[in-house]
């Protein structure tokens, strides 16, 4: 089986990535033949630093590895050192529809806070099923908010292989049981994010133990009392125990029914530790691996030529299928 996913270098990763992204990475690979790609191209449709992105870019890689990625196992590599990500997003482009793009909910969102917004901005589900499609996938790891470029990805693939001929799997989109969509702790109407949240409602994955148990205790929650899941109702207390389930494995019925007499001052608290208990060891391997950035570099490279190799013939039909001469024998 192929796995892949994606996930932006830019912006401090958080306790939803590692829900909806690191940890169901580190869970898939055990399933198949696994690509994790660190989408740099995905990371400048938005205005950005370039030295931040540069940094970025292998501190993430080093995250990739502190939360379980196998460097043996897994091909974890940048988008753009495989120039068919780019390439594979033009013949894209021509297949996808302004209609369909135009209603991507994620667009409407980041567009509708800007003055000026990116051509890239608007064609990036078109890059992101690019990335999918050019490696045979059959499984996408992802968070529920990007259910809906999943399902455009989807659309392409049969809309390509019923133009051209059959090119590309069609992948499912693989979403956690509970925390695929871990809600921001100040604001539990929405997501837990790095470009449009609250940074007191973020966890971090390289908070400090005192951040973490400031931000748990100060979680907005109801006038209630009692500790059970019912989004609707109680957003903020629904989101504890889904960030309980994350921390701990337990499923949601399990955490219900271990603080059944709990106070919301205790759950919170035992929140806290369930949180800090699962970022300590990331980070101190995280800094270990970020240590030694020539490694991480020597990796990426491996990666880089693994993903290359898988991509090409995917790419080559594409271009045949669509009746693009090839250059010949020099
Ligand atoms: P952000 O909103 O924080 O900027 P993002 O979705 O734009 O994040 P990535 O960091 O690339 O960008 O996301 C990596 C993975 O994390 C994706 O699979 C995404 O679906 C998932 N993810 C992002 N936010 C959450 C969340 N709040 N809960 C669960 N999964 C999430
Ligand atoms: N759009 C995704 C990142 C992403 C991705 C992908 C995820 C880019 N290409 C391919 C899965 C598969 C995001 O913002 N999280």
């Amino acid at each position: 089986m192929r796995i892949f996913s994606g996930i932006q270098p830019t912006g401090a990763k958080h306790l939803g990535n590692f829900s909806g992204g690191f940890r169901q990475y580190a869970a898939t690979q055990e399933q198949g033949d696994a690509f994790f790609c660190i989408v740099d191209l995905h990371s400048v449709t938005v205005p950005h630093d370039p030295e931040d992105l540069r940094a970025r870019t292998l501190d993430l890689a080093a995250l990739m590895f502190a939360t379980g990625l196998d460097a043996e196992r897994s091909t974890v590599f940048v988008q753009s050192h495989v120039t068919a990500h780019a390439e594979s997003a033009w013949l894209l482009g021509c297949v996808a529809t302004i209609g369909e793009l135009r209603r991507m909910t994620q667009f409407k969102d980041k567009a509708g806070k800007r003055e000026s917004v990116s051509v890239g901005l608007f064609t990036y589900p078109v890059l992101m099923a690019g990335d999918i499609l050019l490696y045979q996938t059959d499984i996408v790891p992802i968070g529920d908010d990007q259910r809906q470029h999943l399902e455009l990805s989807r659309d392409i693939a049969e809309r390509f292989n019923s133009r051209f001929g059959e090119t590309f799997t069609v992948p499912r989109g693989v979403y956690p049981e509970a925390g695929a969509r871990i809600m921001d702790l100040q604001q539990p109407g929405n997501k837990m994010s790095t470009t449009g949240g609250n940074p007191q409602g973020t966890i971090y994955l390289l908070d400090p133990p005192e951040a973490v148990r400031k931000k748990v205790k100060t979680a907005v929650t109801d006038s209630g009392r009692e500790i059970i899941h019912d989004p609707n109702e109680k957003a903020g207390i629904s989101n504890l125990i889904e960030i309980m389930t994350v921390a701990t494995g337990e499923s949601i019925a399990e955490v219900e029914k271990r603080f059944e007499s709990s106070g919301y001052g205790q759950f919170k608290s035992d929140v806290s530790d369930a949180v800090v208990a699962l970022l300590e060891p990331i980070q101190a391997r995280f800094r270990e691996i970020r240590d030694d950035p020539a490694e991480l570099e020597r990796m990426l490279a491996i990666g880089a030529a693994k993903a290359r190799e898988a991509s090409a013939p995917t790419l080559e039909k594409m271009y045949e299928r669509m009746g693009f001469t090839r250059p010949k024998g020099v």
